[in-house]
């Protein structure tokens, strides 16, 4: 979840996700995921390039909560790792992905953003009712990652994102409270 991602221990960036730890006998030191990052670790030291993979999961946070966050969500990982993919790669398949789900007339909004496990980092963000609403993180695969499996990062790059499927149904659905989707409540749950 997070040494091999480029995020040492001491590193501030795992503050926000340092959060839901298991401390018990069986399972001492046991970090129930914040991110599905890690599964591109897995992917990497398991095979070679190239790769193209996405990979779905639950992760877990401790957030205060609110009508965007829950302490618990959902997470589809996208890793692409070959010879010469460059920014553009991972934008003309955002850009794609945003266009076949909402449709080409949606507003896309793409920011820089900090992760130190790419470089550049990015986010991408829907616009909703005038306000726009963060989707995914994303950027390009950091050669100290590449490095921590094992490639040469001279010879591969690759790109990457994580994207949150309750956000993208939010926007696609018009839900206007990502808590809906784990109380439970017969009243929401039948109207799909
Ligand atoms: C970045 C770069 C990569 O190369 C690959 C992946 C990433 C994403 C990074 N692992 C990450 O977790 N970024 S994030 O904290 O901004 O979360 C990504 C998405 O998950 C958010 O845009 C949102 O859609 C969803 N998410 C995050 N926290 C959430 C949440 N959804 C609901 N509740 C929360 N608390």
């Amino acid at each position: 979840n997070f040494d091999k991602l480029n995020i040492p221990k001491d590193h501030p960036a795992r503050d926000m996700q340092d959060t839901i730890w298991i401390d018990q006998k069986i399972a001492s030191g046991l970090l129930l995921r914040t991110q599905t990052s890690p599964m591109q670790i897995r992917t990497m030291e398991a095979s070679e390039p190239p790769i193209r993979i996405v990979s779905p999961g639950k992760c877990f946070r401790m957030e205060a909560t609110d009508a965007t966050h829950e302490w618990q969500f959902h997470q589809v990982e996208g890793l692409a790792v070959d010879k010469n993919l460059t920014f553009a790669d991972l934008k003309g398949t955002l850009y794609e992905f945003s266009r076949r789900i909402f449709g080409s007339g949606r507003k896309v909004r793409f920011r820089c953003d900090f992760f130190p496990f790419v470089e550049p980092g990015v986010d991408m963000s829907i616009e909703w009712e005038g306000r726009w609403v963060e989707i995914l993180g994303a950027g390009m695969v950091h050669p100290q990652v590449l490095k921590n499996v094992g490639y040469d990062p001279d010879q591969f790059t690759g790109f990457a994102f994580g994207v949150g499927p309750e956000r993208v149904a939010m926007l696609k659905y018009g839900i206007e409270d990502i808590r809906h989707f784990f109380t439970n409540d017969l009243r929401f749950l039948t109207q799909f």
